[in-house]
């Protein structure tokens, strides 16, 4: 050995490092992925031929075949299997080779058969979105709850048949649930209140029954479009809908909605689409409407509204008839004037909002006009420095008393509205037969307004992601 080379020594020591098995975990779990792909493709009745680069002859490593993605560890994060014509089920799917799964994608394919329970394995899983295989039925599985690391769960256009697991619920990061046209049955669970993440919830094109859950309005101000269109929702629309500040797409269209359209709903200033068409809504439109500042689409026909239409701000960009049609009670801009309906009953409306307006107005009047009498008389009357220091203390406790004082009487005043409010949307009246005559409107320029800000907003969400 003393006579050994250093160059030798050194090729020695590189021959060992060499031999030595690097990272023989990382390996297995590799070699694990690339079988169960394989297996998986093998239990497939037919596929388009794009997946002929899933093979273990010549065998390196998965990352290179079609529709496979890895993440630096040259562990599997992505299988997106977009239209690739698969036919068959995903029984022989082995899940819990894929630990590092990230993204699963399998859209616009034949799949049928279940969704099975070992997806619950899928334990890194961010997004699962399975569109487009109308021929994927049964429940969607329990163990859907343990997948915690989910952000969007897309569940669309599927026979599934089945109930809406509660377990969806544990999902608390979840940022967009769409399980539209998916035939779901039976009511939404109350789960909408715990996924204070979501910015989309679609569950639009079912077969679902009930109400609309209460707990909606704990998805406070995060949540940006809710879609529950073509469904069998009944009951009133929750007032809570109105606490979703960050509302810019609202469709309730399709349902057996009843009752007053929220008093408060004009709290949605950033609300770009609304569509309450067709459903078995009554009463007036509240006044609070005129509030609704960013409307650019907007759906009210086919339901039992009365009254005058409200006028003002961004409403009156909204030109097309059909949006009022088949209200029997409604009149006013876009539709027929309200010549014969009692106009009364929106004038004492418009009243309640002048008297409100006039009461802000005295309110800060009179507050500026106290605070200012005394800051100025103030300084004359007291020179002395600690003096004054105890008077503008003084001051501010009384303006903060003011203040306080001036905004219950404000709530109170507010309080009052809505109470008023309540009882005119419930008040019917013989309906005149002043139906709204559709006026000849410029179609094109009015379709210009009824673009769909959801999908954009979608786009721009994913293609961020
Ligand atoms: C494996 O390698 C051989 C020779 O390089 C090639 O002819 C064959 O097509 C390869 N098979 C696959 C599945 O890539
Ligand atoms: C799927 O494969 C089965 C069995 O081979 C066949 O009967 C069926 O028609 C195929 N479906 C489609 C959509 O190709
Ligand atoms: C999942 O949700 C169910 C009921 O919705 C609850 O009983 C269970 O504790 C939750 N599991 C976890 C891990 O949060
Ligand atoms: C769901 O609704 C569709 C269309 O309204 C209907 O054809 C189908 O029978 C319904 N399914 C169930 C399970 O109610
Ligand atoms: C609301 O949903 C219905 C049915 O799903 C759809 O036809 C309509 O275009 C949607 N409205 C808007 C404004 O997107
Ligand atoms: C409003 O909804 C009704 C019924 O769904 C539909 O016929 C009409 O075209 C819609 N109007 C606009 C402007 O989208
Ligand atoms: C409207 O009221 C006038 C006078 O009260 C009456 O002559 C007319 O017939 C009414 N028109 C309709 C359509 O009810
Ligand atoms: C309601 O207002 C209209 C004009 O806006 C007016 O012509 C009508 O006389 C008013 N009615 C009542 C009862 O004040
Ligand atoms: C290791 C592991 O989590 N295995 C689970 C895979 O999924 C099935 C069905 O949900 C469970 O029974 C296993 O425990």
């Amino acid at each position: 050995m003393k006579h050994l080379h250093p160059v030798g020594l050194l090729l020695l020591s590189c021959t060992c490092l060499l031999l030595y098995p690097v990272e023989p975990v990382r390996v297995d779990i590799r070699r694990r992925e690339a079988e169960a792909l394989v297996n998986w493709k093998a239990s497939l009745a037919g596929t388009d031929g794009s997946l002929a680069s899933w093979s273990l002859a010549n065998y390196t490593s998965p990352c290179s075949w079609t529709y496979i993605t890895c993440d630096s560890g040259k562990r599997i994060s992505e299988i997106h299997l977009n239209g690739a014509s698969l036919n068959g089920t995903l029984d022989e799917f082995n899940f819990l080779a894929f630990p590092h799964l990230k993204n699963l994608i399998l859209s616009w394919n034949g799949l049928h058969g279940t969704i099975p329970t070992g997806i619950g394995n899928l334990t890194s899983l961010v997004m699962l979105r399975i569109i487009g295989n109308p021929y994927l039925r049964g429940a969607i599985p329990h163990s859907i709850g343990q997948l915690t690391q989910l952000t969007v769960l897309e569940l669309r256009e599927l026979g599934l048949n089945s109930m809406l697991p509660e377990e969806i619920g544990n999902l608390t990061r979840l940022q967009v649930l769409d399980l539209s046209s998916a035939t779901l049955t039976g009511s939404i669970p109350p789960i909408t209140g715990m996924l204070t993440k979501l910015l989309f919830l679609s569950l639009g094109n079912n077969n679902l029954t009930g109400s609309i859950p209460m707990e909606i309005g704990n998805m406070i101000a995060g949540i940006v479009g809710i879609d529950f269109s073509g469904n069998s929702l009944a009951e009133e629309i929750p007032n809570g809908v109105t606490t979703l500040l960050g509302l810019r797409y609202l469709n309730l269209s399709g349902n057996l909605l009843s009752g007053c359209i929220p008093k408060d709903i004009g709290n949605l200033v950033w609300l770009q689409s609304l569509d309450f068409s067709r459903n078995r809504l009554s009463g007036e439109i509240p006044p609070s409407f005129v509030g609704l500042k960013s409307i650019g689409a907007l759906n009210l026909s086919s339901n039992g509204l009365s009254g005058r239409i409200p006028m003002g701000n961004q409403l009156q960009t909204l030109a097309h008839p059909s949006i009022y049609s088949n209200n029997p009670g409604l009149c006013g801009f876009p539709l027929n004037d309200c010549v014969n309906s009692s106009t009364s009953i929106q004038n004492e409306t418009t009243q309640a909002a002048e008297d409100m307006e006039l009461l802000w107005f005295y309110c800060f009047v009179a507050a500026g006009f106290i605070f200012g009498f005394w800051l100025y008389w103030g300084t004359f009357l007291f020179c002395s420095e600690t003096w004054r220091c105890a008077f503008y203390q003084y001051v501010d406790n009384v303006q903060g008393k003011t203040t306080k004082k001036i905004y219950s009487c404000m709530s109170c005043f507010q309080a009052s509205v809505p109470e008023r409010h309540v009882e005119r949307c419930a008040y019917t009246r013989p309906v005149s037969s002043r139906v709204g005559k559709i006026n000849p409107v410029q179609g094109s320029q009015a379709n210009a307004c009824y673009y769909l800000p959801y999908r954009t907003i979608r786009l721009s969400y994913f293609s961020s992601s």
